[in-house]
């Protein structure tokens, strides 16, 4: 078998290759894996290190706090915060964005994250994740600010995530494909297993949370009613479903063999546009998909090109085999 190349000389010949990763970038980058590594170590040791759990807490967003949550947010920080290649970070963790102190250099690059997706699936052991997105710093000597952060998804430099399953998966991508990194624990580094996956145009697997099908709009009713037709209905093929209830565990199935995965708005909280989180959550993931040849919208707009208003923004996700999201885009337009 041939020797696998590290993470470290992946990025090293990128720079060289293409200049997408600058000197600055890659440290970040680095030092992302490196934390998501602890993560990983963290989330394995489960109830052996004392970590399972609710944190007596609330995150911004109202919802309980996991141990696992808290543990593995101070682990980016920490990481990240002295390195010199960063002005701020913001994790789904914190209500306002976390400059980085001024006892440490200030670099370039922002850092949003969701430190640990998917945290309900702890404690029962399934896949969970890291979710990550880099945006650069607006010009200008001034400190950073909240409003620099509020960038549409097509200004990332650099997303990815991390999963905590069966393997430790690192997927990046830095605009020029996608490339899975799998983490060899002898080693204890992360080794390339895969590079440009293609996500299939079309799938017979869709990803929803079918208990809140009352609350759906009418297009995504459409669109769920006829794959659940099968093959006698307009669709003329059976479907299967999927839904793990953790974004990266769902996501990295469809980069894996395709499907289309969504979590649209619901009448359940009408004034918000939907769960999952634009900046942390929808735009890195959204990027990868793309980068692997899928698609992702909020059903009407490319989710990469919405303009935030704010820094938890809240948008609906429809992302995966391109020819299926362009389908329930359709409907969402009345054709
Ligand atoms: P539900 C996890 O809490 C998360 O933010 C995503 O990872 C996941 O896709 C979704 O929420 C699951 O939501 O309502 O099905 O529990």
């Amino acid at each position: 078998m041939t020797k696998r190349i590290s993470l470290t000389r992946y990025l090293v010949e990128q720079q060289r290759a293409d200049g997408l990763i600058p000197a600055q970038l890659r440290l970040l980058l680095e030092i992302v894996a490196r934390a998501c590594k602890s993560i990983s170590h963290a989330v394995n040791q489960g109830a052996l290190g004392g970590v399972l759990g609710s944190a007596a807490s609330e995150n911004v967003q109202g919802e309980i706090q996991k141990k696992l949550d808290i543990i593995a947010n101070e682990v980016l920080i920490e990481a990240n915060e002295w390195g010199g290649h960063l002005a701020a970070m913001a994790s789904e963790e914190m209500a306002g964005i976390y400059p980085v102190p001024n006892r440490y250099p200030q670099g370039e690059y922002l850092l949003l994250f969701d430190p640990l997706d998917g945290s309900s699936n702890i404690d029962v052991n399934v896949s969970i994740g890291t979710i990550f997105s880099v945006l650069r710093k607006p010009d200008g000597a001034r400190d950073v600010a909240g409003s620099d952060f509020l960038q549409p998804g097509s200004q990332q430099v650099a997303a990815g995530y991390c999963i905590y399953g069966p393997q430790t998966t690192l997927v990046l991508t830095v605009g020029a494909g996608v490339a899975l990194f799998t983490l060899d624990r002898e080693q204890g580094s992360f080794l390339l297993t895969q590079e440009n996956p293609r996500i299939p145009e079309d799938t017979q697997e869709f990803a929803i949370n079918m208990s809140n099908q009352r609350h759906w709009d009418a297009p995504v009713k459409r669109y769920i009613d006829e794959c659940l037709q099968g093959r006698e209905g307009p669709r003329g093929k059976d479907f299967n479903m999927r839904w793990i209830a953790s974004m990266v565990a769902d996501v990295h199935r469809i980069l894996t063999r395709g499907g289309i995965f969504m979590y649209p708005w619901d009448r359940r909280e009408p004034e918000k546009p939907g769960k999952l989180r634009l900046m942390y959550e929808a735009n890195p993931m959204g990027w990868i998909v793309e980068q692997a040849g899928g698609a992702a919208t909020n059903g009407r707009q490319r989710i990469l090109d919405i303009q935030p208003t704010q820094l938890h923004e809240r948008v609906s996700v429809i992302l995966g085999s391109k020819n299926e999201v362009q389908r329930v885009t359709d409907y969402h337009r009345g054709l």
